[in-house]
């Protein structure tokens, strides 16, 4: 039985993803979304939040959410050098806020994490009609000279739209890496 068990268990690997983007671009309500299936309100995240663990087929996922006001950036980068993935949410309607964004981004990119970690960037906040389209976000964003593999999703945490499937096409390309 527990030559079974430890078989079993070398099948399955751990691995961790976190959740960057500025404060309020929507990672907890996103993370809450995918453990519950549902809208949950949240409060902003201080410091780093560690979600539960997500298994999806060989894969035990364990999910870092950071927190985004500035005091917390400097916590980034001991956390996404000893990641798999990385999420990154910006707010499609905070036009404001785009560069400050792109800077964030490029900035872990350049930076913080491996050369075989997988790359996905949700445009957050679809169900508000407002914002950049995503052809011109990709192109703005810079995602097109990414050396890294990567997708961009629209995603709603309010209406639920394509957060399971970008995070299926997430962990579909983590199980191929690791
Ligand atoms: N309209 C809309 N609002 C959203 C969506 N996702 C999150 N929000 C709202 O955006 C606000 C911020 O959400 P959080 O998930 O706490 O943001 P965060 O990125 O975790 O913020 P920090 O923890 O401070 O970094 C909350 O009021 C959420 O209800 C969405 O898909 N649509
Ligand atoms: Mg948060």
């Amino acid at each position: 039985m527990s030559f079974l068990r430890n078989l079993f268990r070398r099948r399955m690997r751990e691995i961790d993803i976190t959740v960057c983007g500025l404060a309020n671009a929507g990672k907890t309500t996103i993370v809450k979304y995918l453990e519950t299936g549902r809208f949950v309100e949240t409060q902003p995240t201080m410091g780093i939040n560690r979600g539960e663990t997500i298994q999806f087929e060989k894969l035990e996922i364990n999910i870092f959410d950071l927190g985004g006001q500035e005091d917390f950036q400097v916590l980034w980068p001991e956390v996404n050098e000893k990641s798999d993935g990385v999420v990154f949410v910006v707010d499609k309607n905070d036009i404001m806020n785009f560069n400050t964004a792109k800077e964030t981004f490029h900035n872990i990119i350049d930076t913080q994490i491996n050369k075989d970690v997988v790359v996905l960037i949700l445009l957050h906040k679809c169900d508000v009609l407002n914002g950049m389209e995503r052809n011109r976000f990709i192109k703005e964003f810079g995602l097109l000279e990414l050396p890294y593999k990567w997708a961009c999703y629209e995603t709603s945490a309010k209406t639920g739209e394509n957060i399971f499937e970008s995070f299926r096409w997430f962990f579909e390309q983590l199980k191929e890496e690791v």
